[in-house]
């Protein structure tokens, strides 16, 4: 039931602390704050860490930026943000999009809602009362009739499992957990485990600073460089002018990107035109290859096989020694097979004297002693040791905390048997729980359904009040049709084989133990959208389970 205070503040759920507490203060849990209180709610944001910006507050490792073009890497709610927010660089640096999400915060007041240092231990629903309760690790607790995942998507860090990882004297680093006040590297031999995203930002960017630089890789990705040119007024002022196609165009794409589609297959034209074509999208760099050379190279293996032949070939003509370009090949999965990261001079750092690859495929890592790594017979002693090893992908956030629904269930314990939930947004058994950018949401350049979510939740939210709906919960038949969705539409990819062998995140294979499953959706996010967009027209019917189905359907 909702009143209203006699302050003319907007309405309240008699009896909670908040209507809606939100966790997590990124991208999702500004936008969240800032569309929830649009209709009216009073919301909570709380976040673990003492400042604003989620995983751009705490991935701020050297060289940590942006895969994606400034231009759709932003909201386009706030024509405020828009007009005064000034981008810098064609990939904006960790550091200016840190700067950009305390501006939305100021800019839209949100500050006020947020409170930082705060660590959820776990939240509880009762369902008697229709309350969530979500208790603080300082033993605080509040109440909330929604309770609100922002807590990102790659946010759970993982240490490997290596012998000895404990007994190393020297200084040791994961990359989504850097010292605020930086590393002193200069001098120093340092190593570095795990060659993804982050890891292949940081190679380049600290190579000039260690004395000796040991990379060890397991397995190699295919990375396409880029350029990251200066953004100047002109071309903020032509991206302003147009921000609203660039969103609409991103939105409607499947990774979420402005960006043009292909229109042949890799197979359909000579080895000429197919060269010239690779060759201009890599000059073009990022994601511009795996999006417009060619129509399938996520979807064909032959077409992606002929993506990664093209690769090898750069890497060869950049790379000087030719044993360790051969190396930096991968062989044993093909393009798209992981995420392929954005690079920016990550090749040719192998040509400096002082950086050293070490192949730990073959000849596995042995063990971690006080003094380095061990590769088989040789010792590489080390003075820093950097951890670049990834993330609990999608469940991570959730599944570390106690999250406890209806009859005690724990969605740790129902995920344990397969991922299940109505459109990565509502799970069966969690009443008023949503989640942003949940497991199974869109492999996707992230702000956009990032934004598109939080106005999707606004807007059930919305109706729920405004219709006396008490609980808007996934029914069971949604999460068995979406699973098998996600399932069908990641079969189709060349991600199910090829991220299978190349034991990918977004199979949740990078995790022992975790069973292997598209934690994404892949059947790109235009389509995603029009499901959310169709769930919303029958009145979210596929979000009201079924006891209360037969209660709200004369509203
Ligand atoms: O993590 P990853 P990440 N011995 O899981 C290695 C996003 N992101 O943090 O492949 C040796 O990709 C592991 O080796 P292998 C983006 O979506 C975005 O780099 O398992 N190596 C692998 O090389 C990205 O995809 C941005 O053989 C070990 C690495 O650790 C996602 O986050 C920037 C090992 C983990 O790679 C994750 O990226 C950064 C071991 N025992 C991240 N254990 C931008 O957009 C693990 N590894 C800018």
């Amino acid at each position: 039931m909702s009143t209203s205070d006699n302050n003319g503040r907007p309405p309240y759920t008699a009896g909670t602390d908040y209507d809606s507490i939100i966790i997590g203060a990124g991208f999702s849990g500004l936008a969240l704050l800032h569309h929830l209180r649009g209709i009216g709610q009073r919301s909570l944001v709380v976040d673990a860490l003492d400042g604003i910006g989620g995983t751009w507050w705490v991935n701020n490792y050297p060289g940590v930026r942006t895969d994606s073009e400034f231009q759709y890497y932003s909201f386009s709610f706030s024509k405020e943000v828009r007009d005064e927010w000034n981008w810098t660089e064609r990939y904006p640096s960790g550091a200016e999009v840190r700067e950009y999400l305390n501006f939305v915060a100021d800019r839209l007041d949100l500050r006020k809602d947020i409170r930082l240092n705060t660590r959820v231990a776990g939240a509880r629903y009762d369902d008697a009362a229709n309350v969530w309760t979500v208790q603080f690790e300082d033993g605080t607790a509040l109440t909330a009739k929604y309770l609100i995942s922002g807590m990102g998507v790659l946010s759970q860090p993982i240490w490997p499992s290596i012998p000895g990882i404990e007994s190393f004297k020297g200084e040791k680093y994961h990359t989504a957990r850097w010292p605020r006040e930086g590393v002193a590297l200069e001098g120093k031999r340092v190593g570095i485990i795990g060659l993804g995203a982050s890891g292949i930002q940081i190679v380049p960017t600290i190579a000039p600073q260690c004395e000796e630089f040991f990379v060890f890789q397991r397995t190699p990705n295919f990375i396409v460089e880029t350029t990251n040119d200066k953004v100047d007024g002109a071309r903020m002022a032509e991206v302003r002018r147009d921000y609203d196609e660039i969103f609409a165009r991103a939105a409607a794409h499947p990774f979420g990107v402005d960006m043009a589609y292909a229109e042949k297959s890799a197979l359909d034209v000579t080895v000429e035109e197919r060269d010239r074509i690779f060759e201009s999208k890599w000059n073009e760099g990022g994601f511009h290859f795996a999006n417009e050379c060619f129509n399938d190279l996520a979807t064909n293996h032959e077409s992606s096989e002929l993506a990664s032949e093209f690769i090898r070939k750069k890497i060869r003509e950049i790379v000087k020694d030719p044993v360790t370009a051969e190396a930096l090949c991968p062989n044993d999965y093909s393009f798209n097979g992981k995420r392929v990261p954005t690079g920016h001079g990550y090749y040719a750092t192998f040509n400096r004297e002082n950086v050293h690859l070490v192949d730990v495929k073959a000849n596995q890592i042995t063990e971690i002693t006080e003094r380095g790594v061990t590769v088989g017979d040789t010792e590489y002693e080390l003075d820093v040791l950097i951890f670049a090893t990834g993330f609990d992908a999608m469940t991570g956030t959730l599944t570390f905390i106690d999250i406890v629904g209806r009859d005690g269930l724990v969605l740790r314990d129902k995920w344990a048997r397969g991922i299940r939930s109505n459109l990565g947004i509502s799970v069966n058994g969690f009443p008023n729980f949503f989640m942003s950018l949940g497991p199974t949401t869109p492999y996707s350049n992230l702000p956009v359904p990032i934004q598109l979510g939080a106005q999707w939740i606004a807007r059930a939210i919305a109706f729920a009040e405004k219709n006396g709906i008490e609980r808007l919960e996934a029914t069971p038949e949604s999460e068995e049709w979406w699973a098998a969705e996600v399932e069908r539409a990641g079969r189709a990819t060349v991600m199910y084989s090829e991220g299978l062998k190349a034991k990918a995140w977004f199979m949740g294979e990078n995790v022992q133990g975790k069973p292997a499953e598209f934690q994404v959706y892949m059947g790109g996010g235009g389509v995603y959208q029009q499901f959310c967009r169709e769930a919303e027209d029958t009145g979210y019917a596929s979000f009201l389970a079924p006891a209360l189905a037969v209660e709200t359907a004369a509203v």
